[in-house]
């Protein structure tokens, strides 16, 4: 059944010039782009996007990495779009994703790990209701 997912390309990964590069890889990967936008986070947007993890040492290092630069948030569609974007992203740590996933290609450490995916329903829900309005997903 048709499902869709959240995904981030992230600061480093803009920076390094490979958005054009990962969005033909989603889009090989047979994944429709139903929304995408070009922002920079604050540093209170970041912290509001992952506040699951606050507790974790990582937090502060991660949202000033989310808010350093321009990212681009988009809705992705497709049967499985969840599981499958995981699959295609690869590994938190790019050192130890599979050959051919986006992190693997365009990653270069944990932190700076290239692209976001939501990792289940729920969480897909809140991440693109963070980033987009009902009617911009159509
Ligand atoms: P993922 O779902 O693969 O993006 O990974 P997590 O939700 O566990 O982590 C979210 C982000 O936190 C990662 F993309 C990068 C950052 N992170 C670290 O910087 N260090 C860690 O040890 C784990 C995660």
């Amino acid at each position: 059944m048709s499902q869709r997912t959240f995904s981030i390309i992230k600061p480093d990964a803009v920076k390094a010039g490979n958005a054009g590069a990962i969005l033909a890889e989603i889009s090989k990967a047979g994944f429709k782009l139903l929304a995408i936008k070009k922002i920079v986070l604050t540093k209170a947007q970041a912290e509001g996007f992952y506040y699951v993890h606050a507790e974790r040492g990582f937090f502060g290092e991660l949202t000033d990495f989310m808010s350093s630069g321009v990212i681009y948030p988009m809705v992705l569609e497709k049967d499985n779009a969840i599981a499958d974007f995981r699959k295609l992203m690869g590994a938190t740590d790019p050192s130890k994703a599979d050959a051919g996933t986006l992190r693997k290609l365009f990653a270069t450490s944990i932190g700076e790990n290239a692209v976001h995916g939501s990792d289940a329903e729920d969480t897909a829900a809140f991440e693109i209701g963070y980033f987009f309005a009902g009617y911009e997903l159509k």
